[in-house]
């Protein structure tokens, strides 16, 4: 049994599950993980037997719990100090981006839902969509032009900010969103990393696994 034990929802909806999962496959930390399925009559219950917040993703090592998306990065970012990039600049944005994306984007958020099966070749967005959509894009442009000398990520390197950034990417490409050159390339790297498949895939059989017996 691993030391680490994550408690998440069902792959193909739970943005903030994606991320600290992405985050400890990336960084090659073994961990156990314990899959509940949201939008059942027993989710709340499943939930709460191991989240104070009553929301999942919820860490557990030894005794200690974390629960919140961004909390359980910061917390592996501890003992992993490479999860945020090294100079002081650049992980000063990276924080700020990942704050802003944890905080933000309520349109997005409310109105093009992640779900990893879903793959549609034109969708309509509204107004507050497309502001926030324009902004996600120049936030992927600006680091990648200021910071990603180094590698294809965010920073360079993979980092939490592009952990928190995952779920934009599947969002994308979903809803068939339209990106510049740059910020479509970042979400194709996003897309293509190993983990990310894995979590798709894994997303397309929870329908018959998880989904279909839900009430
Ligand atoms: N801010 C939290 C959001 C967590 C959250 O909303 N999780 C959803 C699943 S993606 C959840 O647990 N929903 C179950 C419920 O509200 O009953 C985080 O970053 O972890």
């Amino acid at each position: 049994m691993a030391e680490l034990t994550l408690v998440i929802g069902n792959k193909n909806y739970s943005s903030w599950s994606l991320r600290p999962w992405l985050l400890l496959k990336m960084l090659s930390i073994d961990f156990d993980e314990v899959r509940i399925a949201l939008f059942t009559a027993d989710s709340k219950a499943a939930i709460s037997q191991h989240s104070p917040s009553g929301k999942v993703p919820v860490l557990k090592h030894g005794n200690v719990t974390v629960w919140d998306s961004l909390a359980i990065c910061e917390y592996i970012a501890e003992s992993h100090p490479k999860a945020w990039p090294q100079e002081v600049r650049a992980r000063c944005v990276a924080r700020s981006v990942s704050a802003e994306m944890h905080s933000g984007f309520p349109a997005v958020r409310q109105e093009l839902p992640m779900n990893c099966r879903l793959q549609l070749d034109d969708y309509p967005l509204s107004e507050d969509v497309q502001n926030e959509l324009q902004r996600l894009e120049a936030i992927w442009t600006d680091c990648r032009r200021e910071f990603g000398a180094e590698g294809p990520f965010l920073f360079g390197r993979f980092s939490i900010a592009d952990a928190m950034y995952a779920p934009m990417a599947i969002r994308c490409y979903s809803y068939a969103v339209d990106l510049g050159a740059e910020a479509a390339a970042y979400r194709d790297t996003l897309l293509a990393l190993e983990p990310m498949r894995e979590w798709m895939a894994a997303a397309e059989e929870e329908y018959s696994s998880i989904e279909r017996n839900e009430t």
